[in-house]
């Protein structure tokens, strides 16, 4: 049963996005950074640069939350009852490191057409103003898809460093959230975050994104899973999921995921970011 009532809707509807949903306890958020500061400790090479994305290919504690049905439950009530899981990401923020999120939309150089998508951003540590939480600008998403400067700055936690300029920074709203609650927001909502300037880290987990099956990747490939229903568009390559930390067959399947990732993150830019 899809669970974000008729008000909640509308209100994704005209926001663009919808927080904060309670989708982990804060133990089991607790368990999750575990896993990551884990993997961390153990392959230090693995979650940097690329190795941010398709982390839930080799984890079966991220694998868990990309499908937890409470998360499906609200995701379907925006895109259907067809989702797949095509692809994840970590934003972390360390709080002696400059790390930012310029202002940008997510539909812009993703290749996800048509835009029944929707990505939901975890919140594995409290997110909020002291930390550098999410800001959305609200309504944003109904205007068309924005010039996006391509700056490559250093500290900028995107891939190209896109950044839509003048955005009024306290125009937008923060998306507070504690550990284990969620946050939805639409492919075309400018959003971004500002510094952590706390002393602890600020680990957010982006479902990025949880597609229709009808949706297509315009400018690349993607490894898929599915979600929920069915797919009877079969336009990417469906993977399983990871059964054991760190499988050496799932190892290879995200290697590859990442690479085509790559190629669609860069896809017409002469320069290649670090992520
Ligand atoms: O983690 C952040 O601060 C930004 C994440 C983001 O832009 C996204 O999930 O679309």
């Amino acid at each position: 049963m899809p669970n974000l009532s008729h008000e909640e809707i509308q209100q994704y509807k005209e926001d663009g996005y919808i927080a904060p949903i309670d989708v982990l306890s804060k133990e089991e958020a607790e368990e999750v950074k575990k896993e990551i500061e884990y993997i961390e400790k153990k392959w230090p090479d693995e979650l940097k640069g690329l190795g941010r994305n398709y982390a839930h290919l080799i984890s079966p504690i991220l694998d868990k939350v990309s499908h937890n049905s409470k998360i499906l439950d609200a995701v379907e009530s925006i895109i259907g009852k067809d989702i797949l899981v095509c692809g994840t990401t970590l934003f972390i923020k360390n709080p002696d490191k400059k790390g930012f999120v310029s202002f940008h939309q997510d539909a812009k150089y993703i290749g996800l057409e048509p835009y029944n998508w929707v990505t939901a951003w975890l919140a594995v540590t409290d997110s909020n103003e002291k930390n550098g939480c999410m800001r959305m600008y609200k309504g944003s998403h109904k205007k068309d898809l924005k010039f996006h400067n391509q700056k490559f700055d250093e500290n900028n936690l995107l891939t190209r460093g896109q950044t839509i300029e003048d955005i009024p920074i306290n125009e937008s709203t923060p998306v507070i959230l504690k550990a284990g609650q969620l946050s939805l927001h639409h492919p075309t909502i400018i959003h971004g975050s500002g510094l952590n300037k706390s002393k602890e880290r600020r680990i957010g987990f982006a479902i990025q994104s949880y597609i229709g099956t009808n949706v297509d990747e315009v400018l690349g490939k993607i490894y898929v899973q599915q979600a929920r229903g069915n797919d009877t568009f079969k336009f990417h390559e469906h993977v399983k999921r990871p059964t054991e930390l760190m499988n050496e067959n799932d190892i290879k399947t995200r290697k590859k995921a990442n690479e085509e990732l790559s190629k669609i993150f860069y896809s017409g830019s002469k320069k290649i970011g670090k992520f």
